[in-house]
């Protein structure tokens, strides 16, 4: 009986560790809120001052909830579009404004 009893202790010990690190859920919200801010990463592919687009091949951009792909995006600003050119290698951020995914920060990665 006591064996039982100290299999029923640990068992419960065991229980009780997994219950307090459910899936490590703290990390995973920091990390879900700490990139929201952060500019992501792409290349400028194609810059249309005319019709006020940009064409870039993009990296994770977690505040959006979007994968890796090449899009074209509008601009919050025609200036915007002054500030890099195909070919350059860009920190940007974009936001969802009106249903529309709109660069709203963009510079040359250095
Ligand atoms: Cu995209």
């Amino acid at each position: 009986m006591k064996r039982l009893a100290l299999a029923v202790i640990l068992s419960t010990f065991a229980a009780l560790a997994v219950a307090q690190h459910p899936h490590h859920a703290p990390a995973a919200s920091q990390v879900a809120q700490a990139p929201a801010k952060a500019p992501s990463d792409g290349e400028v592919r194609k810059v249309d001052k005319g019709a006020g687009k940009i064409t870039i091949r993009h990296g994770e951009i977690p505040n959006i909830g979007m994968g890796p792909m090449t899009m074209v995006f509008g601009v919050k600003s025609p200036a915007l579009l002054d500030k890099v050119a195909a070919g350059d290698k860009v920190k940007f951020r974009v936001e969802e404004i009106k249903g529309d995914y709109v660069v709203t920060m963009i510079e040359k990665a250095k």
